[in-house]
């Protein structure tokens, strides 16, 4: 049946169903995304569901337990309850083989965060299928991140002012938001956002394929970071939900098409919303740009569907602006030929060309001089200031684009002395120099395990020996972050300074709490194409060239 509903803040564009001709091309592109890997087999998402009651049964027990520490009565205690709840890709509906489970547990209101660090931790340990984990009681969303029978499950746990959670509960009631914590309230957004948006679609399996293809897009042409300044999952999903809204008949090719088609028309920065801004009972802000300067300064707004409603895009500067419009282009162009079987679907999806586009690049370097666990903390704080160096490269007139590339490049030196590690942490690179590319992550495993008294060798310490095992070298991490530019050099003044937006940018970074001179070092540096490293270039892919010699002065 036909589906005429406004869903959403305005009426359908179409309320057409889709013609032969798109639904045979919606086959081809579930086909493609199969090729592509996008989906996991049944036995593996069987496996999901399976770890997903464990973690419910293991949630009662945790409320439960510490509702006996707490002298409530058995019954009492077993009628406390406890909920999970899911929320990122995993509720969306499309993950894939790797993706982790996102997980929320709600409690009651008598049992902490401080008992889910402590009682749920210890319940976890217990465990045979628990693989790793990791807890970060501090982070800004404190978490516990799990390999569960091999999946990756990130938990959350947030706690409601009511006496019980039955199963029953949901999360769409905003007065449920009361009396909580910074915290609680950030824990609970993901989830409530999530189901939100699922309620917004009008149909959610075409909603579901659709994002899929988005994702996929979004990550191939590298425009999918929340922290670098692209849209990041939520905001992609907000996107896609927008046009199934207008299209609530359509199919996900058609969908797919359309979304092209009308964000490269988007009048930004008109926000994108699925539903009015609604204002609810607490103390706290709703984006605004009536009200806010901040608000206002937001160049292509994405509006989250639950109370209290955020821009979910507020990292976008003026460069990673440009660089989603010109990729939205480019898709829209492309889709005209795919929906008339003049192209494959494959073309959509090509790697990006960040590493050929650019004559010159920056490249960051964010190294310690120390453990594993410490470059983690290192890389990501410089990462996550990353950003404010692109704003500033904007402001500098011979720079007409400042475009940061989405992923990070890790790498282990074993360096013969001082001298050769302080070269390699200034992004010198070393050929003598034995690198290898680093897995961060396992080497903190490593740490903690060491910290819980296994027997598993350290790895990560600042002297180490080296992997031929002959002689103690000293071991220096390395993270490179790259920026893209363009430049406009004005002929009079033939010289790109960017030292102001440099020395601001290693202020910042090294204003953090826990900065150590002797173990942090952060250093940008030029970089022509012909000169970027190796690793950047996929196995096979051409590298750029040094251009022959002319006589001209550059
Ligand atoms: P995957 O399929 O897991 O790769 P995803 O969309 O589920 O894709 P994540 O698991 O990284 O991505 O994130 C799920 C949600 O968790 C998205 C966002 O609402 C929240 N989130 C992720 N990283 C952070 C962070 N550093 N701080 C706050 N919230 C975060
Ligand atoms: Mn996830
Ligand atoms: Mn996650």
């Amino acid at each position: 049946s036909i589906i005429t509903k406004t869903y959403g803040v305005t009426p359908p564009i179409s309320t057409a169903s889709p013609t032969e001709a798109e639904i045979a091309t919606n086959e081809k592109l579930i086909d493609e995304l199969k090729r592509q890997g996008s989906f996991e087999s049944e036995e593996e998402s069987q496996k999901r569901v399976e770890v997903l009651n464990k973690l419910q049964a293991l949630a009662e027990e945790f409320v439960r337990s510490v509702s006996l520490q707490k002298n409530m009565a058995e019954v009492i205690a077993r009628d406390a309850g406890g909920k999970i709840f899911t929320f990122g890709s995993y509720r969306l509906g499309v993950y894939s083989p790797g993706s982790d489970i996102d997980t929320l547990i709600v409690v009651p209101k008598h049992v902490t965060r401080e008992n889910f660090f402590d009682v749920f931790e210890k319940l976890l340990r217990k465990r045979v299928e628990l693989d790793e984990i990791a807890c970060v009681p501090d982070a800004f969303v404190p978490v516990i991140k799990i390999k569960f029978s091999g999946i990756s499950v990130d938990l959350l746990c947030a706690r409601l002012d009511i006496p019980q959670v039955p199963l029953s509960l949901t999360l769409d009631d905003k007065n449920l938001l009361r009396n909580l914590d910074e915290k609680d309230l950030r824990a609970l957004n993901g989830t409530r956002v999530t189901d939100e948006i699922l309620r917004l679609v009008p149909q959610p399996i075409v909603f579901k394929h659709a994002l899929r293809a988005i994702k996929l897009w979004a990550q191939r042409r590298a425009i999918y970071s929340n922290v670098m300044g692209f849209p990041g999952g939520v905001a992609w999903a907000m996107l896609v939900a927008r046009i199934c809204q207008l299209y609530p008949n359509a199919i996900s090719a058609t969908i797919i098409s359309k979304f092209f088609n009308i964000l490269t028309k988007w009048s930004w920065p008109q926000p994108v919303m699925l539903k009015p801004i609604e204002d609810g009972p607490l103390q706290v802000r709703v984006w605004n740009p009536k009200l806010y300067p901040a608000d206002r300064a937001h160049r292509m707004p994405i509006i989250t569907p639950a109370y209290p409603s955020m821009c979910a895009t507020h990292n976008i500067s003026a460069s990673t602006q440009k660089v989603i419009m010109s990729e939205l282009k480019r898709g829209a162009a492309l889709m005209d030929e795919i929906m008339i079987g003049k192209k494959p679907w494959a073309d959509l999806f090509t790697k990006h060309d960040f590493f050929h586009r650019y004559k010159y690049y920056l490249a960051v370097y964010a190294s310690s001089k120390g453990t594993a666990e410490q470059q983690l903390k290192w890389s990501g704080l410089v990462e996550s200031k990353l950003r404010q160096l692109v704003l500033k490269l904007e402001w500098i007139d011979s720079i007409e684009l400042a475009h940061p590339f989405i992923k990070e490049f890790d790498q282990v030196h074993y360096c013969a002395d001082e001298e050769e590690a302080k070269r390699v942490a200034d992004g010198e690179q070393i050929a003598t120099a034995s690198t290898k590319e680093a897995d961060l992550m396992k080497s903190v495993k490593a740490e903690e395990n060491k910290e819980h008294g296994d027997k598993t060798a350290a790895n990560g310490d600042a002297e180490k020996k080296a992997e031929d095992g002959t002689t103690t070298k000293l071991v220096v991490y390395t993270t490179t972050f790259f920026i893209g530019l363009e430049i406009n050099l004005d002929p009079h003044h033939k010289q790109l300074d960017i030292q102001w937006p440099c020395k601001e940018f290693y202020e910042m970074c090294r204003s953090w709490p826990e900065y150590d001179e002797d173990i942090n070092c952060i250093c940008v540096r030029n970089i022509r194409n012909f000169n970027l490293p190796d690793y950047v270039f996929g196995e096979g892919e051409a590298r750029p060239v040094r251009q022959k010699k002319s006589k001209r002065k550059l």
